[in-house]
Formats: C-alpha cells, structure tokens, sequence
C-alpha cells in the first residue's frame, strides 16, 4: 500500500576528480565514503501511508494504524504527538561565509476528525533541529514549545501551524481555523483562515474540522526566500495561487541539520490527528501523493455535530425531518381517525335492503355534512345537498336523528320498498343509511327547492304566476293519487303540505317525504294517542281514530289547494281570529257567497276564474270534517282535469246543509295538543293560549 523511496541522491555538483575512479569497486567504494562524510546531501522521500518501511521516529502518543496512517493523537486530553523522518536532512549550505537555506518543498494530507464536543488543538509540519523538542506543551502550544521557552530564538524551530483553536493570550490566533506560519514562537509570523483560492480568485474556506483528508503543499526557494504555503481539500488539485507567500530568510533559522516531521496535540479540546501520506524533497518539488494509494483513518467521524455549519446543518435537517414526521404521524392519525369515524358497524339486517349507502360515500358527498351543503332543516332533520363520487350526480340528503331505535328497522324496510317507486311527480327515493342513530335518506335533486318558498317568501323574489300554481297542483295530485292506487300497495303520505311539495328544474311539482312520518309513528309508544303529521293539516278525525288513511291524505291536500290559491299559511298567527284558520276562513267567505275574496292578492287578479273557483270548491270538498264524504284521489284529479260531468257533484255537494264542519274548530284545536309531529308551526304557542 505504502511506498518508500527514500533514495538519497548524490548531487551533481560533487568534486569532478570523483569520475577519476575507473574500476567500479572503486566507485562504490568512494559512494561508501560520500555516504559515511556527507549524509542526505538531498533529501526526497514518498509515503503513501506509513503501513511498511517508513520508519518513522514516533514519540508520545504517535503510533501506525493497522492499515498505516499516522495517528499523532487520539481524542484523550492533553495529548501530544510527535513524528520525525528518521534521518536528518540538510537543510543549510554552511560551508561559505554566507551560509543559505536549502530550498524545499514538502507536501502531506492530513485529517482531523472530532468523535464528540469540538475539536482541538491542531497539527504542525515541523522542521526542529532535534526529534526532541524541550519543553513541548500541549494543548495550544501544539507539543511545539511550551510557556519557558516559546519565542527564544535559541529554539531553532520552523513550523507551519493548523490550528482549530483560537488561543487566547499572547499568540494572536486570527481565528480557531487557520494557518500559520511559526518560527521560534506560536505567535505566527503570518497567518490566514484556512482556505484557498479558486483560478478566478475567489477564497474558498476549508473546514479543518471538516473530518475530510486536507492536502497542504509547503514551497520554499532559498535564493528567493519565498514561503508559499497552499491546502486544498483532497479531491481538489493544487491551487495555482498559494494561499500564504511569505518573504522570509530561513538561514538564520536552521541549522546545517534538521529533523522534518510533524507534531500535534489536544488540550480540553480534543480530536484525532492523522497524516495519511507525506512527500518531502531537497531536490526540486516533492514528489506527488496518490490519492487512492492513502489509507483512511481508522476512526469514522460520528455524526454528531462538529462545527458550526455542521450543528446548524444537522439541526435544519433534523428540524426537516421531524417536521416532516410530525406532519406524517398527523395525516396518519387524521386518517386513521377518519376511516375509524366513516367505518361503520352494521347490524344483519341491513345488509337485506339492497339500497344501502356506504355512510362513508355520504359523508364525502356531502363533504363532511358541511353547513355550506346545507339545504334547509326542518322538524325531521337536515337537508344537505351532494354529489355522489360514484355517478357525479346531484342528491338530496336528509340526515334524521332519530332517537327511537325500535322504529327504524321497520322504518328502513318500507322505505326500501317505497324505493322501488317510479313516478314523474313523485320524488325518488334512491336510497338510506343507518348509522348509529343517525338515518340517511337520499333523494333525488330538486334544484328549484319547496313549494312553500314560492309561497309565503317575505321577499317575494320568488313568484308563481296561477298556471304554474294549478299544474303544480294536478302534478301533486297526480303524485298523491300513485300513491294511494297505483302502486302495488296503498301507501298513505300522512304528511302532504307545501313544504312538501318539490319543484324540479322544469317546475313540475313532485311530492317527497311520503311515509315519513310512519318513523315517528312506529318508534312512539302505540297505546299512547297519537297523530303524526303537521299542525294545520292534520285531519280531524286523526285525534280520535288515529288511524291514518287516504282520506287523511286528502284532507290534507284540500289544505294545500287553499295555500296555493290563497298564498297563505294554514294558521297565520298575525291574521285576525275571523282569518286565523284559512280553511274556516275560506269556508265562511264561501257561505257569504264572497269565496274569490281569498285569492291570494300577490296574483294581481291574473288567474282563471273558473279554474280558481274549482280549486277553492275542491279545497273546501276534500276538508270536509267527516272522512267518508270527502273525495278520493282520482276523483280529484278528474275534477282538476275539467271533468264536466263533476261539475254537478259539486254544486250538488254545496247546496247541501254543511253541518258537517259546524263544530270542526272545536276539534280541530282540542286534537292539535301534544299530539303533532312536533314540526314547528307558527300560531301554535298563540292556539295554546
Ligand atoms: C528503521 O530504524 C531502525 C532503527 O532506527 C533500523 O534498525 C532499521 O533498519 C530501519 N529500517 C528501515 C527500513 O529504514
Ligand atoms: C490515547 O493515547 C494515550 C497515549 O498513548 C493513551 O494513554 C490513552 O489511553 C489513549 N486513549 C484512548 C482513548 O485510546
Ligand atoms: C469524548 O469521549 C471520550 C470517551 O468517549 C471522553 O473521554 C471525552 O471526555 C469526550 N470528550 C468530549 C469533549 O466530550
Ligand atoms: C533561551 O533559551 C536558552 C537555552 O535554553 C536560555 O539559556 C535562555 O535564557 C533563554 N532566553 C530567554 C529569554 O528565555
Ligand atoms: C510561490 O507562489 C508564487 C505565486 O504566488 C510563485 O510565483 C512562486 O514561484 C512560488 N514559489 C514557490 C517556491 O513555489
Ligand atoms: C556550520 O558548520 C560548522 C562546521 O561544520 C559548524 O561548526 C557550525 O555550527 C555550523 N553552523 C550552523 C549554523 O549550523
Ligand atoms: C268523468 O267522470 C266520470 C265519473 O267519475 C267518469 O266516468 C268519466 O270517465 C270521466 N271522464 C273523463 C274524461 O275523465
Ligand atoms: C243544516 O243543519 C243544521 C243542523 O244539522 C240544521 O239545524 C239546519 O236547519 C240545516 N239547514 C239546512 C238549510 O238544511
Ligand atoms: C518572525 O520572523 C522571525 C525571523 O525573521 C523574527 O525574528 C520574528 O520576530 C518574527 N515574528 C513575528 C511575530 O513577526
Ligand atoms: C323559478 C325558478 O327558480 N326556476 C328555476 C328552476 O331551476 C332551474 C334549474 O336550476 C332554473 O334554471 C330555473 O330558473
């Protein structure tokens, strides 16, 4: 791995008689003589590490690593180190009266690595006229001099200093990562912050304590006196521009003689100190390292924070990573926490009604049941509006909490029936979710919203002219009559009213919500007198027989024929007593013969007459008090379909003594106690009083 080539060369210049010696014995003998006389005229060697022959002279705590780099210490404290060249080198011409330096040039890769806290003190490449250097300290004197005799010039000591620590006191350290020039005295002669200089001139800094293998190139010419000292980290060539050169006669300094090495040492501050290869020669420039021939130092630099740019370094990337984690975990959890939250337990039997919703499909649809999606409430729920990934259609979700579970299992199985309906006026049902004790209907989209806001909106931004009113109300008909005959078995709506009544984009009426009040039915308790549906519409004969049928339904729908034709609410608490109750209202404008003077004023007087006469009649028909007199569904249709032939039915009902509904008031406010839906109507609070 390593190479010697310690080959001390006679000079060229040596006495001309010397080639006089014929015979070759004589030769080598006389070399023999040179060699005994004048040792290490020139000196150049070449160390690729140190693992064979090298040689070195090595005290305190230097030693080889196995695989042959220098270690001058370890990271104990107040280590010293010092390798010498085993031979000494000439270093001084003496023999005239004005005795010169030789020139030389040495070049070395070292590396100091810091294992924990911050690194210290540095290494020197030294030239000292013994191997022992008296009065060596450690720590900042670098095992070069020590307090007695540091700066007397009897020392004879020439070094170049790397040193990772600013000293205090008197040696006037620049900075704790520079190089410095010392002669006699560790206060340097010059020094720079360690670094070197691009081709365009630019100082580039090297980190001493990087842990990476620095090279250094020392030059100097004797006859010129110029120091030139160059570093580079390993893998850069040498840099054009050294970054010390410096003027200085070293004559005075060595003397004839002189051991070339290094020296290193650790003071409360600690590091491994290593040289990986070292070149030296008297004799023009030091041979060159190569690189891959090195041997690394057997310590490996921890990742633990060394320097400053390294703590700052480690501390941004760790500061990434844990945001990062953090950020991480927080998703994860969120996630975890949704899925946990959008999973669903089901009960057997909710998996036999086919139109079961995943909550989790609903829940996005409707983005997390968000107020911005919410569509309107009332007494059964919310309303929400979504869009299903699956299809990207638009629904209507109604979302029931329903806090009696008894009622819901057969609730679900006849609204997955009900599911199966098809009709143009009906609003379909498209299917449900139970979760927990939250019931999810969905719906078909209605964009243009109820009847109801058409109706009663304060702002009147919203208007239905008498056409679009008496086709909503034949759709609705329509719609009540399919449910009631139509179907394969008779569903009762038990809560038809305006807020009920849904328009599609075309503004064709279409009836929601049938069976709906059928939960509130089945959960309650079934001894306990009951009506279901909405205050106002609620037939009479529900507080007693509470039974619901299709005259109910009907009664209801003559309710909803007064609202549209008179663009009023049921009960309107602000009206006057005579007015309160429409349909009483409607009932007594009809005996005084006056019944147009209902008619909802908004219309302006642009309606058809006969055709609002039929429906203010057929209101008047369908709320009769006994059920049994009261029209069926189709018969109603026919009527609002012009049947001429009703006509006479109706005039025929009228002329009769209507006895019937004398004491429908009555009734009407005793049944409306504790017996509603619970479905907010205004005038309750007033009809309780
Ligand atoms: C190393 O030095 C020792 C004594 O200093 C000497 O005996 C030995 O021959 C030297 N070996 C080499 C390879 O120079
Ligand atoms: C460091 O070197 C010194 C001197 O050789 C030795 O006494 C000490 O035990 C070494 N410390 C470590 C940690 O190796
Ligand atoms: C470095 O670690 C060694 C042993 O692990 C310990 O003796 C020494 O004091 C430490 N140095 C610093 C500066 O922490
Ligand atoms: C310098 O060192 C020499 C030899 O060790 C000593 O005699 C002399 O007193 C020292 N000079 C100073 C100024 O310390
Ligand atoms: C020192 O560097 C200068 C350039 O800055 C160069 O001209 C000179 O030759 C160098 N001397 C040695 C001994 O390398
Ligand atoms: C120069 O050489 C002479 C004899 O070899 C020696 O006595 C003297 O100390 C030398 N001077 C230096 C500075 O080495
Ligand atoms: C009119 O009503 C009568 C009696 O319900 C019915 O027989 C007849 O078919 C109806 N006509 C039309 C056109 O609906
Ligand atoms: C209407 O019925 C009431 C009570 O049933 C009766 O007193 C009244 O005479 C009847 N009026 C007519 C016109 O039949
Ligand atoms: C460094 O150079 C030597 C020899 O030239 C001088 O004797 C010293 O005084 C000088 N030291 C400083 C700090 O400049
Ligand atoms: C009267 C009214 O609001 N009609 C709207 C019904 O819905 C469709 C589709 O959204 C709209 O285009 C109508 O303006």
């Amino acid at each position: 791995m390593s190479a010697i080539k310690a080959d001390r060369k006679l000079e060229d210049h040596l006495p001309s008689d010397h080639t006089m010696y014929a015979s070759s014995v004589s030769l080598l003998y006389s070399i023999l003589i040179f060699s005994i006389y004048f040792p290490s005229l020139a000196t150049e060697f070449l160390f690729n590490g140190f693992k064979e022959a090298a040689n070195l002279s090595l005290h305190d705590s230097a030693l080889i690593t196995s695989n042959g780099a220098l270690q001058l210490t370890n990271d104990s404290e107040s280590q010293i180190g010092h390798a010498f060249f085993p031979d000494q080198v000439l270093m001084l011409h003496n023999q005239s009266a004005l005795p010169t330096a030789l020139s030389f040039s040495t070049t070395f890769v070292f590396d100091i690595i810091t294992v924990n806290g911050t690194g210290g003190n540095g290494l020197a490449f030294v030239i000292a006229p013994s191997e022992a250097l008296p009065g060596a300290q450690a720590g900042q004197f670098l095992g070069l001099f020590g307090d007695k005799n540091n700066g007397n010039s009897s020392n004879h000591l020439f070094a170049i200093e790397f040193d990772t620590v600013k000293a205090i006191g008197p040696f006037m350290d620049p900075d704790d990562n520079h190089v410095g020039v010392d002669i006699n005295n560790l206060q340097s002669n010059v020094s720079k912050p360690a670094a070197y200089y691009r081709d365009d001139h630019k100082t580039v800094i090297v980190d001493l304590l990087s842990g990476q293998p620095i090279q250094a190139w020392v030059d100097y010419n004797g006859a010129t006196n110029i120091l030139n000292v160059t570093i580079a980290p390993l893998q850069i060539p040498k840099p054009g521009h050294p970054l010390i050169s410096h003027t200085i006669d070293l004559s005075p300094i060595f003397k004839e003689y002189m051991y070339v090495g290094f020296s290193a040492s650790t003071g409360r501050l600690t590091s491994y100190h290593y040289i990986l290869g070292w070149s030296f020669s008297t004799n023009g420039v030091a041979p060159s390292l190569d690189p891959i021939k090195l041997p690394l130092p057997t310590i490996k630099r921890e990742t633990s924070p060394t320097s400053k740019a390294d703590i700052l370094k480690t501390a941004l990337i760790s500061s990434i990573v844990t945001i990062i984690l953090v950020v991480l975990v927080i998703c994860v959890f969120r996630y975890i926490r949704k899925e946990a939250m959008l999973s669903e337990k089901l009960e057997d039997w909710e998996l036999d009604y086919p139109q079961r919703f995943p909550y989790k499909e609903l829940f996005k649809a409707t983005k997390g049941f968000k107020e911005m999606e919410l569509l309107g409430s009332g007494g059964f729920g919310q309303v929400y509006r979504g869009i299903l990934r699956r299809s990207g259609e638009q629904v209507a979700i109604k979302k029931i909490s329903s806090n009696s579970k008894q009622g819901v299992r057969e609730f679900i199985a006849e609204i997955s029936s009900l599911g199966k309906m098809r009709h143009r006026n009906v609003v379909q049902l498209q299917g449900w979710c139970k979760r927990n004790e939250v019931l999810l209907l969905v719906y078909e989209f209605m964009p243009n919203g109820s009847l109801d806001t058409f109706l009663f909106d304060e702002k009147k931004s919203r208007e239905l002219n008498w056409n679009q009113r008496y086709k909503i109300l034949k759709d609705i008909a329509f719609g009540i009559l399919y449910l009631h005959e139509e179907w394969e078995q008779v569903v009762i709506h038990r809560d038809i009213k305006s807020n009920n009544v849904l328009l599609d984009a075309d503004m064709n009426g279409r009836l929601g919500d049938f069976g709906l009040a059928r939960l509130y039915e089945h959960g309650k308790n079934p001894h306990s007198t009951l009506v279901v549906g909405t205050l106002g519409y609620i037939a009479p004969e529900l507080s007693y027989a509470c039974k619901a049928t299709t005259s109910s339904d009907v009664f209801a729908y003559g309710i909803l024929l007064f609202e549209v034709a008179c663009g009023r609410r049921p009960i309107e608490p602000s009206a006057s007593s005579r007015e309160l109750v429409l349909k009483d209202w409607v009932r007594e404008c009809h005996m005084r013969e006056n019944l147009l003077e209902v008619v909802d004023p908004r219309l302006h007087g642009c309606y058809v007459k006969e055709e609002m006469e039929l429906v203010l009649k057929l209101g008047l028909l369908c709320s009769q008090s006994i059920p049994e007199v009261r029209p069926t569904m189709r018969e109603v249709t026919q009527y609002l379909n012009g049947n001429d032939s009703l006509r006479d039915d109706i005039a025929l009902v009228f002329s009769k003594n209507d006895s019937l509904d004398l004491n429908f008031q009555l009734m009407y406010t005793s049944s409306y106690g504790g017996t509603s839906s619970g479905s907010s109507v205004p005038g309750r609070e007033m009809l309780k009083s």
